[in-house]
């Protein structure tokens, strides 16, 4: 009989600060459930950055919850997927202390995310906000990735997992798969409501970003104000009118279809009608996920079984690499 190859692996990660994006939705969580059937793959709540900017704990300890209700509420089948919280599976600080010594300060020094961050929090910049993509180069070697798929904010990220993986087997053998990114073909960076040349995210303030969980009304509302020009013409010119851009990018994004569809859907209309029809549209796509959220997010008894059986699949996974690159650093055996 024909042997079967063994699927490919796919890994993401996204922080539970706060509450979903829209940005986060496009960009990342929609792919999620799209590569269920075809790949082996896992997806965490990487609550441990999240920690990089103070949370509160018991905030924190609900957003994680939220997050895992999410992920269920879109369509992930946590039998086919591993889901699970990152911070229990200790493998994953372990590996990030062994991969901070094969990543250069300069690499550090020029990562954007780093630059953005430590300008909001100026009064704490950790040590952790600066090692972060080391965490999450660990995040995704620890399962020998093939695949990433991620928002465009994260392509500067992963190139140094890249780096730090094709460094470290140049000493020890091949010991990491270097991983790819996927990233959506539109929406790979949904831009913020009010700022437009900035991404959406999470962190912002209220006006800025649509949650996934926003009531159809606040959805309305917020795309209503969504900042545009005063040409008041429906066309794409991300450089000069990056407002109108990026409601564009949301409507194909979760209609399919082109940017020239859209133009001649809006020929000769306003912007009022405009933003409402992708206030409709966004309504439409997140209706369902919110009513499963609903129902996911109360059934605590259910979202622990996910998250044991979750961290119970990923340790067994996590601990097969380290007990290999424990070998090939020689650090001492782990006696059981
Ligand atoms: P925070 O504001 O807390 O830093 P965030 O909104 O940037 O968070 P993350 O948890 O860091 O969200 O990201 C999770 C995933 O969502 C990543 O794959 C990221 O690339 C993607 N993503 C985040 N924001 C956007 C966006 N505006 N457009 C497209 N993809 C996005
Ligand atoms: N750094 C990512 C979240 C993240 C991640 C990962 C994404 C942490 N570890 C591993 C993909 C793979 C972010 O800030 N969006």
């Amino acid at each position: 009989m024909e042997q079967q190859a063994p699927k490919k692996r796919i890994f993401s990660g996204i922080q539970p600060t706060g509450n979903l994006t829209l940005g986060n939705y496009i960009g990342a969580l929609r792919n999620f459930g799209l590569l269920q059937n075809e790949y082996d793959c896992l997806y965490s709540i990487v609550d441990m950055h999240a920690i990089t900017v103070r949370q509160d704990p018991a905030e924190l300890r609900k957003a994680c919850l939220r997050t895992m209700s999410i992920f269920l509420a879109c369509g992930l089948d946590p039998e086919k997927n591993i889901i699970y919280f990152q911070s229990q599976v200790p493998q994953h600080a372990e590996l990030a202390w062994i991969l901070n010594c094969f990543t250069y300060m300069g690499e550090l020094n020029r990562m954007t995310q780093f630059k953005d961050k430590s300008a909001k929090h100026a009064d704490n910049i950790n040590a952790g906000l600066f090692t972060y993509p080391v965490l999450m180069a660990a995040d995704i070697l620890l399962y020998l990735t093939d695949l990433v798929p991620i928002g465009a904010d994260q392509k500067q990220h992963l190139e140094l997992a890249r780096d730090i993986a094709l460094r470290f087997n140049a000493v020890y053998g091949d010991v990491f798969t270097v991983p790819e990114g996927y990233f959506p073909k539109v929406g790979a960076r949904i831009m913020s409501l009010q700022d437009p040349t900035r991404k959406m995210s999470k962190s912002d303030p209220d006006e800025c970003y649509i949650a996934i969980i926003d009531p159809p009304d606040v959805i309305r509302r917020k795309l209503r104000r969504a900042v545009t020009d005063c040409e008041a013409t429906v066309r794409f010119e991300p450089e000069t009118r990056p407002g109108v851009a990026n409601l564009m990018s949301i409507l194909s994004a979760l209609s399919g279809k082109s940017m020239d569809q859209i133009e001649a859907d809006f020929e000769g209309k306003g912007y009022g009608q405009f933003k409402d029809a992708v206030a409709d549209c966004v309504i439409a796509a997140l209706e369902p996920i919110q009513k499963e959220y609903d129902r996911i997010n109360k059934d605590k008894a259910y979202l622990e079984s996910v998250m044991v059986s979750g961290r119970e699949r990923a340790q067994s996974i996590a601990y097969r690499t380290m007990l290999k690159v424990r070998k090939k650093v020689g650090l001492a055996a782990l006696k059981l």
